[in-house]
């Protein structure tokens, strides 16, 4: 079968490549144990893979007749802030693969971290007054860089599963302590917090509902705080403040008494990068704290220095009861989440408790553990977070909204290492591309083929680089973008669009 997905390096296969010279093309770069569909000297047969792809493997949240007429671009290679396809295009990943590679493609030190607890023990699990050294160095390294209060932590494997327990756990807590009417979860419309019964749920995707009779009882959802599309007239300020009473209204609407949690995103990712007005959650902290509300940051996406602190709630200035991680945690190289829990919860769980019957197989995966620990010791010894903060993440900023110039960009903003830009038929007056165009999806080719991975919401094209990006980089990122710009207006207007 691997023979079949391999093809001989020759002239024309490199004089194919548009975008850049494949520098780092699979045939220059594999080490002698290739992986699976290549061997030294050889370049991928793309359509094999392509076929065998469609034939056989069932993708999350893709439209399988598309795929099978265009093919899967095939990701084989990684390294920094890089991509190269099996026809050895290098793409520069402005989306850290999908929010997670924090620390860039390619470091050695992970996979070594990985070869060795691999080595040591692989696995073990947790249940039964069990533990095993990386998942107990773990918690202790996590509660080090939580903010104060934050002194446990509740293993999983994926963001779902993280806000999976987080439902589990808000109802136990108010069960414990004698509230067991405190049912209902407060969530906003176009959150993502997972693709399981409950993180779906939560999620406030309309399309995702539509598919299993979602949501699960007593979860609701409120507006989003997005000033551009829902705040025409009041500045930023006074947006932020409208959208957090939105909650108020929510929970006088229910009764408070009923009400056990708001979760939201310190910045909405899958939702389009949704920047909140600096009003909006200082407002939610004062309603969650007036009516006894507890509060659960998902920093599934903003955790990990994305936003140039360890955990994005420090950022927004919350204080939040619960705290679900995943991705960034070990920079997307083995899967690993959890669950933050402050002190709030965790006393009344750990006192009046008896056992919380939840958990999983690997729940505090020694591997997964150990990649963890050597992926935060990278981000503390680069003073990665630190730079975010006050070295790329600015200068992100003044390069990424400057792009507000551009004819087709209507809006651009930046908060850490997240990034959003509007696209628009008209600046003044403002006219947006009717949906069924599928703009982004039409600027999202351009940027591909360009060169730059950027993703399309909506009439929002977002990114979300590796914190290691350098200036540089950014500079060669924002040139890739502009002339993807370009190149959309042109297309764009050659279809009558505008
Ligand atoms: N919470 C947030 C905030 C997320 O972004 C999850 C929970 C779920 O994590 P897992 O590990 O179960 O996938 C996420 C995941 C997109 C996209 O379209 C975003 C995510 C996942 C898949 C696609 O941008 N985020």
């Amino acid at each position: 079968m691997q023979a079949r997905m391999l093809k001989e390096v020759g002239p024309a296969a490199t004089e194919e490549a548009p975008a850049f010279a494949p520098d780092g093309a699979p045939s220059s770069a594999l080490p002698s144990s290739a992986p699976y569909g290549a061997t030294e000297g050889k370049l991928y047969d793309t359509r094999a893979l392509q076929q065998a792809d469609s034939a056989h493997y069932l993708h999350p949240a893709t439209d399988h007749q598309q795929l099978a007429q265009l093919g899967a671009r095939i990701v084989v290679r990684g390294e920094g802030v890089y991509i190269w396809d099996s026809e050895g295009h290098r793409i520069l990943d402005a989306m850290s693969g999908l929010w997670c590679v924090n620390v860039g493609y390619g470091r050695r030190e992970l996979a070594d971290a990985a070869y060795r607890q691999l080595n040591t023990l692989p696995f073990y699990n947790s249940f039964f007054n069990t533990s095993n050294v990386p998942a107990i160095e773990l918690a202790q390294t996590l509660s080090r860089i939580a903010p104060p209060g934050f002194g446990h932590v509740f293993y999983v494997n994926s963001g779902s599963e993280g806000n999976d327990t987080v439902v589990r756990m808000v109802r136990r807590y108010w069960d414990l302590m004698g509230r067991p009417q405190r049912k209902v979860i407060i969530s906003r419309r176009n959150a993502y917090h997972g693709s399981t019964m409950a993180g779906a749920s939560l999620g406030g995707m309309d399309a995702m509902h539509a598919q299993g009779d979602l949501p699960i009882p007593n979860i609701t959802h409120i507006e989003q705080p997005y000033h551009f599309d829902n705040g025409a007239g009041m500045t930023r300020d006074e947006y932020g403040v409208l959208a957090a009473r939105r909650l108020e209204e929510k929970i006088l609407e229910l009764g408070a008494e009923r009400v056990a949690a708001f979760i939201g995103e310190p910045v909405q990712g899958a939702g389009g990068v949704i920047i909140p007005p600096e009003t909006y959650w200082p407002e939610i902290q004062r309603i969650c704290d007036r009516y006894g509300v507890l509060l659960v940051s998902d920093e599934v996406i903003c955790g990990f220095g994305r936003l140039g602190y360890w955990f994005g709630c420090e950022r927004m200035g919350t204080r939040p009861d619960l705290i679900t991680f995943a991705k960034g945690v070990t920079s997307g190289y083995i899967p690993l989440g959890g669950v933050l829990i402050g002190e709030r919860i965790s006393k009344v769980l750990i006192e009046k408790g008896e056992e919380f019957a939840h958990g999983f197989t690997y729940s505090g995966h020694p591997v997964a553990c150990a990649v963890a620990l050597e992926n935060i010791a990278i981000l503390s010894r680069e003073h990665l977070v630190t730079r975010v903060r006050e070295d790329v993440g600015p200068y992100l900023k003044q390069r990424f909204e400057a792009l507000a110039e551009h004819p087709l960009v209507g809006q651009a903003e930046a908060c850490g290492m997240m990034a959003a830009l509007v696209l628009v038929k008209s600046k003044a007056p403002l006219q947006r591309f009717a949906e069924e165009l599928k703009a982004g999806m039409l600027c999202r080719g351009h940027m591909f083929d360009t060169g730059v991975v950027m993703r399309a919401v909506g009439d929002r094209m977002i990114i979300a680089p590796p914190l290691v990006i350098t200036r540089t980089q950014i500079d060669e990122m924002i040139s890739l973008i502009r002339r993807s710009l370009d190149l959309t207006l042109n297309d764009a207007k050659q279809r009558g669009w505008m």
